[in-house]
């Protein structure tokens, strides 16, 4: 899975601030990490955004014990939901991190930075095999862990090294969080399977980001909402612009990136950004050669080995390359998921003829390039690049005691895509917006949190009680 990770290898594998580790030193760290976790099913790790976590992933990853990365944020009902339902057999965390109780009931086992340990020397693992149980919300009901194995991770990989030239002469710089596809597989797993370099900040800033990518720093991957940032700072500012400027490549994903950001960060860098189009359960779909035409708002052309087709609103494909009919994006290949865990039904119904139904609908230009135009469900969000179920935020609202009825709406944003809407029927003692707010951060994660409250005497809704969310607008 990992190339490179081999004792006396003095290429830098992980840096974090002033932290490092070097592929030699990584293997040794490592070693006894993977000789604790032999025999395990499953291992939760605190995915905070640390060399630490780092650590604790490849570890797992090359003992073979599938990993559910827990966000440290997540509240407490997102929080009992993943343990429950994944039942980890024990958490790596770093020595001194304080757990919720949720976590604090399972074994531990520290991550320790000893780099006096003895590599790991057990086989590579069976390539059907899960490394990751990744959780990703649905319109409504709890998130569902995503079951994705060995194979999808490392074709995926290669297939995004073929179009982009990634090779371990690469160094990514990213800012992401640990514990979702973009910043765990493509940020942290991505450079280690090339024997490059990944330069984590932390936290985003344009400032972090372009002394990087003006420094040793040739890539940077991010979300929409940090493009639209750095837009704005590379026209405040000519020096950080060149310092973007000087990337090999500027990946953005997870979310639509606006003609208007990607034209301005050319206008102020000279550089062109690169889009690709992935899920957590199909990982990358679609990606823009770094070779090919980086027109705005297109993902590009599927990824080698990666079948793609458009289907109408009954199910049947079309070969239409016109650029205006509208279908959804089915895929199939070596990408896709093994299934949701403990939730066949859901699995059943994400599949047709043995391929994933994305729920993203797109046209195709004449090249083959796809542009996603929509989203089938608008019960969906996408804030942040964060992937947000309206259902789960509503469930969250109506556990106040301040809410009579509550439905949630994604209205767009400039800096998050979409931000994050509620309509309350307050109950007798109406909360503030910040009650609410801090309730759903609580209870779900912030990035779920309602960022403007509207409140009602009552729901629109039609004659069977549904509640229409098109009629909802501020
Ligand atoms: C705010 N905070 C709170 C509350 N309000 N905490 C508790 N209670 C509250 N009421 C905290 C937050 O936790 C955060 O803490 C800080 O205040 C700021 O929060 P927020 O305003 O939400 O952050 P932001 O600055 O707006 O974040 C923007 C961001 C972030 C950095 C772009 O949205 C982000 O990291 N997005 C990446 C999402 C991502 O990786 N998606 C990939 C999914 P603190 O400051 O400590 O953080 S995978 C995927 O989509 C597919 C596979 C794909 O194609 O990639
Ligand atoms: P997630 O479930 O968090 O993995 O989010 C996957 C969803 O993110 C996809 O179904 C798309 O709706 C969206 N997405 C990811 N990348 C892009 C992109 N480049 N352009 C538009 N939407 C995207």
């Amino acid at each position: 899975m990992l190339s490179g990770l081999t004792t006396g290898n003095d290429r830098v594998a992980l840096r974090f601030g002033a932290e490092s580790l070097t592929y030699g030193e990584l293997a040794s760290v490592t070693g006894p990490i993977a000789a604790g976790l032999a025999g395990r099913t499953r291992v939760a790790v605190w995915a905070t955004p640390t060399l630490r976590t780092c650590v604790a992933i490849v570890a797992a990853l090359t003992a073979g014990i599938p990993v559910v990365p827990i966000n440290p944020k997540a509240g407490s009902r997102e929080l009992a939901h993943i343990v429950a339902d994944s039942a980890p057999d024990l958490v790596l965390a770093e020595p001194d991190a304080a757990l919720p109780p949720e976590l604090d009931v399972l074994p531990r086992l520290p991550v320790e930075s000893d780099v006096s340990g003895t590599p790991w020397r057990g086989d590579e693992p069976d390539p059907e095999t899960p490394a990751f149980v990744i959780y990703t919300s649905g319109t409504t009901g709890p998130p569902k862990g995503v079951l994705l194995p060995r194979r999808a991770v490392a074709s995926n990989l290669d297939a995004l090294a073929e179009i982009w030239g990634w090779t371990g002469a690469d160094v990514l710089v990213h800012a992401l969080p640990l514990f979702h596809v973009h910043g765990l597989i493509l940020g942290v797993v991505g450079p280690l399977r090339r024997g490059g370099s990944l330069c984590h900040l932390g936290r985003f800033s344009s400032e972090a980001a372009a002394k990087e990518l003006a420094g040793e720093g040739t890539m940077l991957f991010g979300v929409p909402t940090m493009y639209h940032r750095l837009a704005a700072d590379c026209e405040a500012d000519p020096a950080l612009a060149a310092g973007v400027g000087a990337a090999r490549l500027l990946v953005s994903g997870s979310a639509a990136l606006p003609a208007t950001d990607h034209e301005r960060i050319t206008a102020a860098t000279g550089q062109r950004v690169v889009e690709r189009y992935g899920m957590t359960e199909t990982l990358m779909n679609c990606g823009v050669r770094a070779t090919g035409d980086r027109r705005p708002g297109a993902v590009g052309p599927p990824l080698p080995g990666v079948d793609l087709r458009l289907v109408d609103d009954d199910g049947v494909p079309f070969e239409a390359v016109d650029g205006e009919t509208v279908g959804e994006i089915e895929v199939r290949g070596p990408n896709l998921f093994l299934g949701y865990l403990n939730r066949p039904d859901a699995t059943e119904a994400a599949l047709r003829d043995g391929w994933f139904r994305t729920g993203d609908m797109a046209v195709r230009d004449a090249d083959g390039y796809v542009r996603i135009v929509g989203r089938r469900a608008t019960d969906l969000i996408k804030s942040g690049g964060y992937k947000i179920g309206a259902g789960e935020i509503e469930n969250a609202l109506l556990d106040h005691p301040g809410v009579a009825e509550a439905a949630v709406t994604g209205e767009p944003d400039d800096d998050l895509g979409e931000r994050i809407v509620a309509w309350i029927v307050p109950a007798e003692v109406k909360p503030t917006a910040d009650e609410l707010a801090d309730h759903v951060a609580s209870l779900l994660s912030p990035h779920k949190r309602p960022r403007v409250v509207h409140y009602l005497e009552a729901l629109p809704r039609n004659e069977m009680g549904k509640v229409l969310k098109r009629a909802l607008h501020g």
